[in-house]
């Protein structure tokens, strides 16, 4: 092994020796490059969990005025469309898998009676329940897409935590895909 780095035993005293003595020597060691046979650590990524196949693919984000970047009026995108849920039978169970389905560890509160705001077009969840385990928000039982007797001064807003998961990667596939739809058939 020594033969192989092109060291014998005084070159190697003679360079910690070195290394002791320079000012320089522990930062030249946290850049020691990584050893044959000792891979660099893997980049922490979160694996969302999957969703169940007879759920459909949405997308959430949060909106309205005056407000910090975790929380706001839950905004859904479902078939092709941004709507809101309305705040009847909410609960924190579904504000956690909402505030985790957008990357953050978990739900502070929630809101009822539009406080961030009236949303516009459908309401497309009413009646929503969750029992807080669900990987996604279209995994909850509701009253069914768009099925609401709401009106958007029901419109429910949610707090998340500040705390992001780590390694969380935020997943727009859906809305990429649309866009693409719509530059290739304007
Ligand atoms: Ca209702």
């Amino acid at each position: 092994m020594e033969r192989f780095l092109g060291f014998n035993h005084n070159h190697c005293f003679f360079m910690l020796f070195f290394i002791s003595l320079s000012p320089l020597g522990l930062a030249q060691y946290e850049y020691w490059p990584y050893l044959p046979g000792y891979p660099e650590p893997p980049p922490q990524v979160y694996q969302p969990p999957q969703r169940p196949a007879n759920v459909p693919k949405i997308q959430l984000r949060l909106a309205g005025q005056k407000r910090k970047h975790n929380e706001g009026r839950v905004e859904v995108f479902y078939s092709g469309e941004w709507g809101t849920v309305c705040d009847d039978d909410f609960s924190i169970h579904a504000a956690h898998v909402i505030c985790r389905e957008l990357g953050y560890v978990e739900a502070v509160s929630w809101l009822p009676s539009s406080k961030y705001g009236k949303g516009e077009g459908k309401i497309w969840m009413d009646n929503v329940h969750c029992n807080g385990k669900e990987t996604t928000l279209a995994a909850c039982t509701s009253n069914g897409w768009g099925v609401t007797d709401c009106k958007h001064t029901e419109d429910v807003g949610v707090v998340c935590s500040e705390k992001r998961i780590p390694g969380f990667k935020f997943d727009n596939s859906l809305l990429n895909q649309i866009e693409v739809n719509v530059l290739q058939n304007p």
